[in-house]
């Protein structure tokens, strides 16, 4: 009785907060603005030096202040229930406030100094994890990937692939315990769990949001699964049975990439033909591109487009070139650190394909950044995260075998490219990711809303790959196996969807974009280089940042306020037809 008297009183209090706050919503809106950038930046500093120098003491200063910034991150997240909004403009600041992290911290002092050195631990962990047969002989991330990439020796590949995977296994006890505190956070301000708040990002009710995921891959399932056969067709015939079997998932270790995401370096084993599509990787290094080039190609095209030049700073403060003797996090990011231009970002760029089309991936995050830099802070983030990922992929899509003549990469007339190579090569790309940009945060979903428990992570992992992607472990799995940690963004604690998203949006921007610049032919044919109507178009839903509900922001662009995959279909339409007429006789599925 007492207990309960207690908790009523508590409430009396905390409804009469909500009634009364001691400043109006705008000025606790602008207050928070200016102090969230500023502890922000610091944190970004901070971050910035941990990823580019991993050591104990870097991991330690950058879990110091970003817990000083989920301090106060949190804080304003929690001290936003008590404020309802007199404008819609508040109203919405009000609630992407709560989303500004992506794992909240517990209000109590300890957990969130513990929950941000866990933080900082797994990135650390994770960029200078290596995989050592012996003392002598160990392999990075960077190594064991060119394994992967070239190898065709199916037990090289699985070394290496097993290999990453130690890496990822002492992980799974301080993820484990980021979950617990995350979720404590998330609950704190009034959300189930974790999984309930990222899923409250997409100005629609969550249990919504999953059903619009599924809705889409819907729309693209029976595609892939034309690809998948065809591919594992491909792979049958170079591997055998004993292998890869004609019928059942595809083995992870023989799919050119680590994680089995994306599939393009596959291109001459399934034989695309390379007298009748263009292959980049060789042009780069014909031409004798470096890193600097590669990124001043990148940034021209943007400019092609009406776009601003780069800040002077952009070239003093990025990292291109993975450096000889540090440790440093490789994985590609683009970073805004004061949120005004201080636009930086961090690769370790490889003269080829892969890396040529990562930088114009990371350039429109840049260019992101830089338009809506005049926004309240709140607001200077994508309308939806998918929106940031699929920019520079939208650009991307313009590299055409008409564009590399314009910029003289490719001589003319040197290759006729023929329309199913050249989308096969797409394809391996872009559609064999989309199951995988799916399943990530279906299981995470899944462990933060307790459904899976540790004891079940790997082997929820591997039940998502296989259903979605048709992929399989290629071999049992040990015990402590903790395979989701091998991927970057488990650690990291990006959310996942967001490139799913983009692999949907940026074919509904490229397909706008080219009807602004009055292309008529194929899809795959267009290429926006040089139109600055269709920039315009482009940067104008850029500067709106968040400041408006994403349908909105798409209307802007498309004209459509709903995403969906009919222009990723169009696109690919030939190819689509060509690859169910190859698998006539096969039985495809899994
Ligand atoms: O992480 C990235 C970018 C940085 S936002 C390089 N991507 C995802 C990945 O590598 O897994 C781009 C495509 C998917
Ligand atoms: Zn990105």
């Amino acid at each position: 009785m007492k207990a309960l008297a207690l908790c009523l009183s508590l409430l009396l209090v905390m409804t009469a907060c909500k009634q009364k706050p001691s400043q109006t919503s705008k000025e606790f809106l602008d207050k928070a603005n200016k102090e969230l950038k500023k502890e922000g930046h610091m944190a970004s500093i901070a971050s910035w030096i941990q990823a580019n120098f991993i050591t104990d003491d870097t991991t330690r200063l950058s879990s110091e202040y970003n817990a000083r910034y989920s301090e106060m991150a949190t804080a304003y997240a929690v001290d936003s229930k008590n404020y309802v909004g007199k404008t819609d403009d508040e109203k919405r600041m009000l609630h992407l406030m709560l989303g500004v992290l992506s794992v909240p911290s517990p209000k109590d002092k300890n957990k969130n100094q513990e929950l941000s050195l866990l933080k900082s631990e797994l990135e650390s962990a994770y960029g200078s994890g290596k995989y050592c047969k012996d003392k002598d002989n160990c392999k990075g991330l960077e190594e064991l990937e060119d394994i992967i990439k070239d190898s065709k020796n199916p037990d090289e590949l699985l070394d290496a692939w097993n290999g990453w995977r130690t890496v990822a296994a002492p992980l799974k006890e301080k993820y484990q315990r980021t979950v617990e505190l995350g979720n404590e956070g998330a609950r704190e301000l009034g959300f189930k769990d974790m999984a309930d708040l990222w899923r409250s990002n997409y100005d629609m009710p969550p249990a919504e949001f999953e059903k619009e995921l599924d809705r889409i891959w819907s729309e693209v399932k029976p595609f892939y699964e034309q690809l998948h056969c065809f591919v594992r067709g491909k792979l049958n015939e170079k591997y055998g049975d004993s292998v890869v079997s004609k019928t059942g998932p595809i083995p992870a270790h023989l799919l050119g990439n680590m994680w089995a995401q994306s599939w393009d370096n596959l291109v001459d084993l399934v034989g695309v033909d390379p007298s009748q599509s263009v292959d980049i990787t060789k042009l780069l290094k014909a031409a004798n591109y470096d890193s600097k080039k590669m990124v001043k190609t990148a940034e021209n095209f943007f400019v092609s487009l009406g776009m601003p030049k780069l800040p002077e700073t952009f070239y003093e403060r990025s990292l291109f070139d993975k450096p000889r003797d540090r440790e440093v996090v490789c994985h590609a990011s683009a970073w805004h650190v004061d949120m005004e231009e201080d636009v930086r970002i961090k690769m370790c760029i490889k003269i080829d394909e892969d890396s040529f089309r990562t930088i114009h991936h990371e350039l429109g995050h840049i260019y992101y950044y830089l338009a809506y830099k005049s926004l309240p802070p709140l607001y200077q983030a994508s309308a939806n995260d998918g929106f940031h990922e699929a920019l520079g992929d939208t650009i991307e899509l313009s590299i055409t075998g008409k564009y590399l003549n314009d910029i003289n990469l490719l001589q003319s007339g040197s290759v006729q490219q023929d329309e199913i190579n050249t989308l096969l090569r797409m394809a391996l790309g872009k559609v064999a990711f989309l199951p995988f940009g799916l399943m990530i945060d279906k299981w995470r979903w899944q462990v933060f809303d307790g459904r899976v428990q540790p004891a079940q992570y790997n082997q929820a992992w591997w039940d998502l790959r296989t259903q979605y992607q048709g992929v399989k472990a290629p071999n049992e799995r040990p015990a402590d196996a903790f395979d989701p940690g091998a991927k970057y963004h488990i650690p990291a604690y990006t959310p996942y969807s967001r490139y799913f998203l983009a692999h949907i949006l940026q074919f509904q921007f490229h397909r706008a974009l080219c009807k602004t610049a009055g292309h008529t032919g194929p899809l795959h044919e267009c290429s926006i280089f040089n139109n600055k109507p269709a920039g315009e178009k482009l940067f104008a839903m850029m500067k709106m940042g968040a400041s408006k509900p994403w349908p909105q922001a798409l209307a802007a662009v498309t004209g459509s306020e709903q995403m969906d995959a009919s222009a990723l279909r169009e696109y690919f339409a030939p190819l689509e037809k060509w690859l169910v007429e190859k698998n006539q006789g096969q039985k495809c599925g899994w």
